[in-house]
């Protein structure tokens, strides 16, 4: 019996030849990708990249995440979070309710509070401010990665700095007054797919590509760690997300050929999920598909250390596979999301510790609990310490490398 129907595509020689000599990927490459039916060599590339840079490493981090309010002006068509104001089911928290979230959060040991939520017409920027604050008093220990670009723009609108000529300079007041509010750093959300085709069917309204990438390179300027997000699966093309993916590697190259103190430090592709969205006739991302963009972030993405598979779109038993296509970190204990509830999920969606971890040993890797800077956390039940003592940029650097 022949098996020449297993060979490899030949067309993928170059690339493999270019990875294995630490030359760059460019957008035909990116494209071949998307085509090969060889879907077995492009796993193993992106886990030869995953292995160099990490080895059996696979990251996870004890979080919570915090869904401030579903109320949104946008109306974007892949969201089933969004409510309008006065609509059955639309939520706000109050300063109060944050608080306690972040008091319950640091006594579970949680590391880090992620927070985004909708673009609130009534919320002022003092709320904003006030949330960041209280929880930096009453959960001191908790890193806070809140808000994403869409919402600092929504931000620099409520606060008139958008009335300003400059954008980036409007931007920049808003993150200064939240990062001395007690801003950390910024979550990947709102990136979508960089495209204005895509931008103007989907989500007209909300910022363009540009505008986000701006906010990220503010943030970066001063000094706060992002990361990035890219939402296929929907109207988007396979080019579009070749296109996204050099656009986030050229917005890198800028913060590290300038020695910016910021910069992306994990990228984090989301398969679209129909159900509830105005698209939910479009049949979302097949699990093959996830794997192909996966490996295709990882390959292209020379210079972002971590690419997450964010279990609570891909579930845990795809995030096992994930590992072995490019992925290192799989996010973390979340215990609330109200973004996606992925095959009927409450908002209560949780893993413990111990699942995780027994989780990731049973993929083959070993578990590494990380801070939201990807430094080694060592833990002992609720209590947990950074394992590099201080706290300095230049030990942020070494573990990033
Ligand atoms: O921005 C919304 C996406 C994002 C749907 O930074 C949807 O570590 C799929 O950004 N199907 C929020 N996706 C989640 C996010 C994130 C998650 C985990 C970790 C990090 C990080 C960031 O969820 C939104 C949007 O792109 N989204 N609706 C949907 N129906």
């Amino acid at each position: 019996m022949s098996l020449n129907w297993l060979a490899m595509d030949a067309r993928l020689a170059d690339i493999a030849r270019k990875i294995d000599h630490g030359d760059r990927l460019d957008a035909d490459d990116g494209a071949l990708l998307f085509d090969t039916p060889d879907l077995w060599t492009l796993g193993e590339l992106a886990n030869r990249v995953r292995r160099a840079k990490h080895g059996d490493a696979a990251y996870y981090n004890v979080n919570q995440h915090l869904n401030y309010s579903n109320v949104c002006l946008l109306s974007c068509r892949f969201c089933e979070f969004q409510r309008k104001p006065g609509q059955a089911g639309a939520y706000e928290f109050s300063i109060e309710q944050i608080a306690q979230k972040g008091r319950d959060a640091q006594a579970r040991g949680a590391t880090e509070m992620h927070i985004v939520g909708g673009l609130h017409p009534k919320l002022s920027f003092d709320y904003y401010l006030e949330m960041l604050r209280t929880l930096k008093t009453e959960a001191p220990k908790l890193h806070l990665k809140a808000f994403t670009a869409v919402e600092i723009v929504h931000l620099a609108r409520v606060s008139k700095q958008a009335l300003r000529k400059d954008f980036a300079g409007g931007v920049k007041v808003v993150l200064e007054a939240l990062r001395d509010a007690g801003l950390d750093s910024l979550p990947g959300g709102g990136a979508e797919v960089f495209d204005d085709r895509v931008h103007d069917e989907a989500w007209r309204g909300k910022i363009r590509s540009d505008e986000w990438l701006t906010v990220h390179r503010v943030a970066h300027e001063v000094g706060l760690f992002t990361n990035a997000t890219m939402l296929y699966g929907h109207i988007e093309t396979r080019e579009n997300r070749v296109q996204h993916l050099l656009k986030l590697r050229d917005e890198q190259d800028h913060a590290l050929q300038n020695e910016l103190p910021g910069r992306f430090q994990c990228v984090i592709p989301l398969p679209f999920f129909p159900d509830g969205s105005a698209l939910q006739h479009l049949p979302g991302p097949s699990g093959l598909e996830n794997l192909r963009t996966l490996a295709v972030a990882r390959l292209m993405l020379d210079n972002i250390e971590h690419v997450k598979a964010f279990w609570i779109m891909q579930t845990l038993p795809m995030a096992q596979v994930m590992l072995d296509w490019g992925a290192d970190d799989v996010d973390g204990t979340v215990v609330w999301y109200d973004i996606t509830k992925v095959g009927g999920a409450g908002t209560h969606q949780e893993v413990t510790i111990d699942t995780m971890r027994r989780t990731i040993r049973e993929a083959g890797y070993r578990p590494v609990e990380r801070d939201t800077l990807y430094r080694p956390v060592v833990r002992d039940g609720a209590k947990w310490s950074v394992h590099h003592a201080s706290d300095t940029t230049a030990d942020r650097v070494y573990i990033l490398k």
